[in-house]
């Protein structure tokens, strides 16, 4: 195969630079292409690169050899005249049409990675600080994908996993050869969706709305990150796509839809203690721990601390509208859109009986239902 071939040539040369047991887990090249738009991409950059390094050999052979056989030690004399048209034309002639060359396949690329026309199905990524959240605009199923790799391994407390920072706790999972269309936006600040192996790469952008496509050919799970600085978490919001056979999608979407049914039973249920406690405890790590810290410290001068704090020992009301509606012009985001009722009653009397706090009180989803309608005020910018 063309594309291997190449491929080989170029690790091949790179190899000889690098030796022996290094070179065994070395591998440099781009990621293996899954979609017939990634291969374009992937043999575009393996022609190119030869392109150079062909004008590479060319021209600084010419200059090597011209320098050597004209010395002045072997008695060359120096030829005296001005100008050459002849040599001038062809050094116009030959860059031209190698740039031709170039820019016409890569042209034709770019103009199939922007023909998002007659998709199979659209789903709608929108970017937060920092995590993503796809909605699957014809199915009905929208959730949030979120980093799942242990704080632990994060703060270099634990061995680092096979795919550190490039795991979430639900992937985008869509189906085998079926052309996906992504409307890209997002909730805050610019973010950029990108996936190598299959040549996507958009961003979103808070207020405007983008489109881009892919197409991938094998089932697999692939992995992109955030490739546009957010903010201190950019690098903790990676994106997984799971892509599935058809059955494999439908089953997948029924048990989400089924999924969603649950959790809208939950917010009108009535729990314990307990179990607030343990759901919040989960809730708190995946949505708060990024910034107020896993034991509710906070960062001093950038991200209050929960331990302690006003709003998480003062009245409950004020307290979950914070989290409802969030502390405009902070980096309090609302939480009202992205949480459900019982998860924001959960987290709320986590906070408050977790984390070193200890006020006793617990909050239900009803009492969120109620200030989602809009009841009461959020706590007092303070704290
Ligand atoms: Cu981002």
């Amino acid at each position: 195969m063309k594309r291997s071939m190449l491929g080989k040539t170029l690790t091949a040369l790179s190899g000889i630079m690098i030796s022996g047991a290094v070179w065994a887990d070395y591998q440099l090249n781009m990621r293996e292409p899954q979609s017939a738009l990634a291969k374009d991409v992937y043999d575009l950059h393996t022609m190119i690169n030869l392109v150079c390094l062909g004008i590479f050999i060319v021209v600084f052979g010419a200059m090597f050899y011209s320098i050597w056989k004209h010395r002045k030690a072997a008695g060359h004399q120096a030829e005296h005249f001005h100008e050459n048209t002849t040599v001038e034309i062809i050094w116009t002639i030959i860059p031209f049409f190698i740039l031709v060359g170039m820019a016409y396949p890569a042209t034709k690329s770019v103009l199939a990675m922007k023909d998002t026309s007659n998709p199979d199905m659209t789903i709608k990524v929108t970017g937060y600080q920092w995590k993503w959240e796809y909605d699957y605009l014809k199915d009905g199923v929208k959730f949030f994908s979120t980093l799942s790799t242990p704080r632990d391994q994060i703060e270099n407390k634990a061995a680092k996993g096979e795919h550190y920072l490039l795991e979430v706790d639900e992937p985008l999972v869509v189906p085998v050869g079926k052309k996906v269309r992504v409307l890209l936006t997002a909730g805050d600040v610019i973010h950029s969706w990108w996936i190598p192996e299959l040549a996507v790469k958009q961003d979103a952008i808070p207020g405007f709305i983008r489109d881009a496509w892919f197409k991938s050919e094998t089932t697999g799970t692939f992995r992109g990150q955030c490739v546009e600085l957010c903010g201190k978490d950019h690098a903790f919001m990676p994106i997984v796509v799971k892509v599935v056979t058809q059955e494999e999608y439908d089953a997948w979407l029924a048990s989400k839809k089924g999924g969603a049914e649950m959790a809208a039973a939950d917010n009108t249920k009535t729990f314990t203690q307990e179990e607030l406690m343990a759901k919040g405890a989960e809730v708190y790590e995946k949505n708060c721990a990024a910034c107020h810290q896993a034991n509710g410290a906070g960062v001093p001068g950038a991200f209050p601390a929960i331990t302690g704090s006003p709003t998480a020992t003062g009245p409950i009301d004020a307290h979950i509208s914070t989290v409802v509606n969030g502390r405009p012009g902070t980096a309090m985001a609302a939480f009202g859109g992205q949480l459900s009722e019982a998860d924001i009653a959960a987290v709320v009397t986590y906070q408050r009986n977790g984390l070193g706090n200890s006020v006793g009180d617990m909050a239900q989803p009803a009492q969120v239902t109620e200030i989602k309608g809009g009841a009461v005020a959020a706590a007092p910018a303070a704290n």
